[in-house]
C-alpha cells in the first residue's frame, strides 16, 4: 500500500503544527497545503474548503491510496481518497499505520496520562482561544488578548501540576508522545498572549529538551512555505 498525504494546514494553526510534528518525528514525507485563515474573511471559510471540513477548521489530512477495499470518500479508478480531520485522530491514525517511533506510550496508566495531557490542550485551552472565538469576544466588546492570557494560564497551570505529579524530567512520560506534540505550540500561543511561563518549570524544561530535534524545528511556524514572519 503506497499512501501519499496532503495535510491542509496554516503555518501559525497550533492543531496543523501538531500534526506536522508527528509526520517529521515519523519520517512521513507529505504535501503541504496553506490555507490561510485571515486573508479575505479566511479561505477556510469557502465552501469548497468546508466540504473537506465542515467545521471550517484546519488541520484536514487528505490520504490517497492505492490500496483496494476499505471505505472512500471517493473512488478514482484503483485509487482511493479518503480524509480525516482533529489533530489527535490523525495522529493516532500516523501512529498505528507507521508504528516506529511510537506516540502513545504502551504502559495504561503513562498512554492515558499522556492523553489527558494532550486533551488539556485539545480541549480544554486550544477551543478557548481560537480565532473565531477572539473574534466573538472582540465583537462583544471584550478584550481578547486579556481573554486568551487568562485561559491558556489556566491551563498551563493544570498542565505544570500533571507533569509535576509525574516527577516528569526531559518528557512527560519518558518517551517523546503526544504530550510534547501538543505542549510545544501551546506554549508559543503562551509567549504570543504573554503568559510568563516562568511559573512552569517542568513545561519549559520538557520544551528546552524536545526544542533542537529536527522534527520540531523543521514543524517550526516560521519554517512553513505561508509563514509571513
Ligand atoms: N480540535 C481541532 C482544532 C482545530 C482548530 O481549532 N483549528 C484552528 C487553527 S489552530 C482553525 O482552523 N481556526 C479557524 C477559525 O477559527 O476560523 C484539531 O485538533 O484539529
Amino acid at each position: 500500500m503506497q499512501n501519499q498525504y496532503q495535510l491542509y494546514g496554516y503555518w501559525r494553526s497550533s492543531a496543523t503544527w501538531r500534526v506536522r510534528i508527528a509526520f517529521h518525528l515519523k519520517k512521513i514525507p507529505f504535501e503541504y497545503i496553506p490555507v490561510h485563515l485571515v486573508k479575505s474573511g479566511g479561505e477556510q471559510n469557502t465552501a469548497e474548503y468546508q466540504a473537506i471540513n465542515p467545521m471550517a477548521q484546519v488541520p484536514t489530512l487528505i490520504i490517497q491510496s492505492a490500496d483496494e477495499g476499505r471505505n472512500s470518500d471517493h473512488r478514482n479508478s484503483d485509487e482511493l481518497v479518503q480524509s480525516l480531520t482533529q489533530s489527535m485522530a490523525i495522529i493516532s491514525y500516523l501512529d498505528q499505520i507507521y508504528p516506529d517511533s511510537p506516540l502513545f506510550p504502551t504502559d495504561p496508566f503513562l498512554k492515558a496520562k499522556a492523553i489527558a495531557f494532550a486533551e488539556i490542550i485539545n480541549s480544554g485551552i486550544q477551543p478557548l482561544q481560537n480565532l473565531n472565538v477572539l473574534a466573538k469576544i472582540e465583537s462583544m466588546g471584550g478584550d481578547r488578548n486579556l481573554w486568551a492570557k487568562d485561559v491558556i494560564h489556566k491551563g498551563l497551570v493544570a498542565l505544570e501540576a500533571l507533569a509535576k505529579s509525574l516527577n516528569a524530567q526531559d518528557t512527560l512520560v519518558g518517551q517523546i508522545s503526544i504530550a510534547e506534540i501538543f505542549l510545544i505550540p501551546q506554549l508559543y500561543n503562551g509567549r504570543r498572549f504573554q503568559v510568563d511561563l516562568s511559573a512552569f518549570p517542568h513545561l519549559l524544561r520538557i520544551e528546552n529538551h524536545v526544542k533542537s530535534m529536527d522534527a520540531f524545528i523543521k514543524a517550526l511556524p516560521e519554517n512553513q512555505i505561508d509563514a509571513q514572519i
